[in-house]
């Protein structure tokens, strides 16, 4: 693959088919960081060939097999879908992905604050579909604080103004639905009982809403796969608790315990699956960040809906503390113990909490699909 890359403001509207995109997006946000140290730097460069490389947890190369299996598992029918997010550079990769997955039927986007405002993230979401070539996809915005109300927390310290570093696109031509988040997620799940999967990239505001308007909407999931906690882990926003959760505790409280056939995706796992950039023109390894690359949170959760076969998951009920120092805290009972009596733990159904991980399988997927032509 040849790509002639000239860093501005203005590249990434000179990408016109989104499997770059999904890359120039990373580049972008990965310059924003850099700008943010290094003010007024001019970061030009071209490269007639760059080669994408991967990384596992421990900074080493993974070997990327072309041709490597990696269709989908969901056989012949289209597994309908439903995406929950606040792109967001990470989740914009996983969206395209789920574009790029014949084998899924999008029903829509739901919105949520996080990487970027409740407002901001729909505009990327309509954005990113009209990308993609899919702007009839329907967008319903969510809500734009957590349940307990306040300001929301928004990560805009990483993925810059607009939620997609700083990248400026166009405004998009399309227009939200007049259906809130929650009202779409409960009237498409309706429609389809038992056939609808939802991935969650964000704040679970909008899935503990939909819980709450309709009691039978959790039973009526086919599967909900959540990117969010941090299993026997250290937290991203702090020691305690990682940033979805930290989000909006409350409400993933309400969804882990909702009963739904839930697996749920902590960055345990997604910070074992690394992204870097080699230039083999010039011999050089561009150190993409202060961490020597990118996590792929939100692609790696959408590889865990699809390819459910390339991780282990424990199964167990998890709890998340709502309040004090530990606040997003999430806790899984392994079930390791049996208690003498109840705790909040007991008399919920258990999830599954993704384990382990095939880190060179994952990549070769989100590779794959991303260079897609
Ligand atoms: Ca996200």
């Amino acid at each position: 693959m040849c790509l002639c890359f000239v860093y501005t403001r203005m590249y990434i509207h000179t990408i016109s088919i989104y499997k770059s995109l999904g890359l120039s997006v990373i580049i972008n946000f990965v310059s924003f960081q850099l700008s943010k140290v290094w003010s007024g730097l001019v970061f030009s460069i071209i490269i007639p060939r760059m080669d994408y490389v991967m990384t596992n947890g421990d900074g080493e190369d993974v070997v990327i097999v072309e041709n490597a299996q990696t269709d989908a598992v969901l056989g012949s029918h289209r597994d309908k879908l439903l995406i929950d997010t606040d792109p967001g550079i990470d989740d914009t990769m996983a969206i395209f992905m789920a574009f790029q997955s014949p084998e899924l039927e999008i029903l829509g986007l739901t919105t949520i604050f996080g990487n970027t405002s409740t407002e901001i993230a729909t505009q990327n979401a309509l954005r990113l579909c009209e990308i993609a070539g899919c702007s009839g996809i329907p967008v319903a915005e969510g809500s734009a604080g957590p349940l307990k109300g306040g300001i929301p927390r928004v990560a805009d310290f990483i993925h810059g103004s607009d939620g997609l570093g700083n990248t400026h696109l166009p405004p998009a031509k399309a227009k939200k639905s007049e259906k809130s988040a929650s009202e779409f997620l409960v009237e498409k799940v309706s429609e389809y009982p038992g056939e609808v999967s939802i991935l969650a990239l964000g704040p679970l505001t909008n899935l503990a809403l939909a819980i709450k308007r309709d009691s039978s909407f959790a039973s009526k999931v086919k599967r909900l796969v959540i990117l969010g906690g941090a299993f026997f882990a250290l937290g991203n926003v702090n020691p305690a608790a990682e940033a979805n959760i930290y989000g909006d505790p409350e409400a993933a409280d309400v969804v882990f315990t909702s009963g739904a056939n839930i697996a749920v995706v902590g960055i345990n796992v997604t910070t074992q699956v690394m992204f870097t950039v080699k230039c083999s023109m010039y011999s050089i390894r561009m150190t993409l960040s202060f961490l020597s690359g990118v996590f792929l949170h939100d692609p790696v959760s959408f590889v865990a809906l699809v390819r459910p076969d390339l991780f282990t998951f424990k199964k167990g009920v998890v709890r998340v503390e709502t309040q004090g120092i530990c606040a997003g805290h999430t806790l899984l009972d392994q079930g390791l113990k049996k208690w003498n009596s109840s705790n909040p733990w007991t008399e919920h159904s258990p999830v599954s909490v993704a384990w382990t991980v095939n880190v060179k399988g994952v990549l070769d997927y989100i590779r794959k699909l991303l260079m897609k032509p």
